[in-house]
């Protein structure tokens, strides 16, 4: 059969992007395991009810002045709700989730992160704003998935 050269070079070059996609899936989901981006840290998602920190979820003293939030999302709400934490000090927020992955955008904020069953996703900000956000999950998690939002209040002053 006669092909023309740029048919060819075409077929080739079509032919070798579809490889090199697929390895890169093959590599991605065969040597990394899915993870927080943030750090690595495991937990038992199935033993959460017994785990000190996660057992009861909430906010409490930092080491730096500010405060550490711990955040259980489960099917389809956030524990706790509402979150309440000072303006201006840092807040470090820890989350997990119970069931599936779940996402925990603060909006109108950078904060952003995927609280996955098995993990802890960490990131500290500062809201320099007080009022009240809206936390939203944006991972799709399920039919109800447009009802999980909790709410932040952003309070001046001590806690
Ligand atoms: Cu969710």
């Amino acid at each position: 059969m006669n092909v023309e050269l740029y048919e060819r070079i075409w077929m080739w070059a079509a032919s070798g992007l579809i490889v090199a996609f697929l390895s890169l899936i093959f590599v991605m989901t065969g040597l990394h395991a899915i993870t927080p981006p943030s750090h690595f840290e495991t937990v038992d998602p199935a033993s959460l009810a017994s785990n000190p920190e996660f057992s009861s979820p909430g906010v409490r003293p930092g080491p730096d002045g500010g405060v550490v939030v711990s955040v259980v999302a489960e099917m389809f709400d956030f524990n706790p709700n509402p979150i309440e934490v000072p303006a201006g000090r840092p807040v470090t927020f820890r989350l997990t989730s119970a069931d599936v992955i779940h996402g925990f955008e603060v909006v109108g904020t950078n904060a952003n992160a995927m609280a996955i069953p098995g993990y802890v996703s960490q990131f500290t900000v500062t809201f320099d704003h007080p009022g009240e956000y809206t936390i939203a999950c944006n991972e799709y998690c399920g039919l109800l998935h447009h009802n999980m939002v909790a709410k932040l209040i952003v309070k001046k002053g001590t806690p």
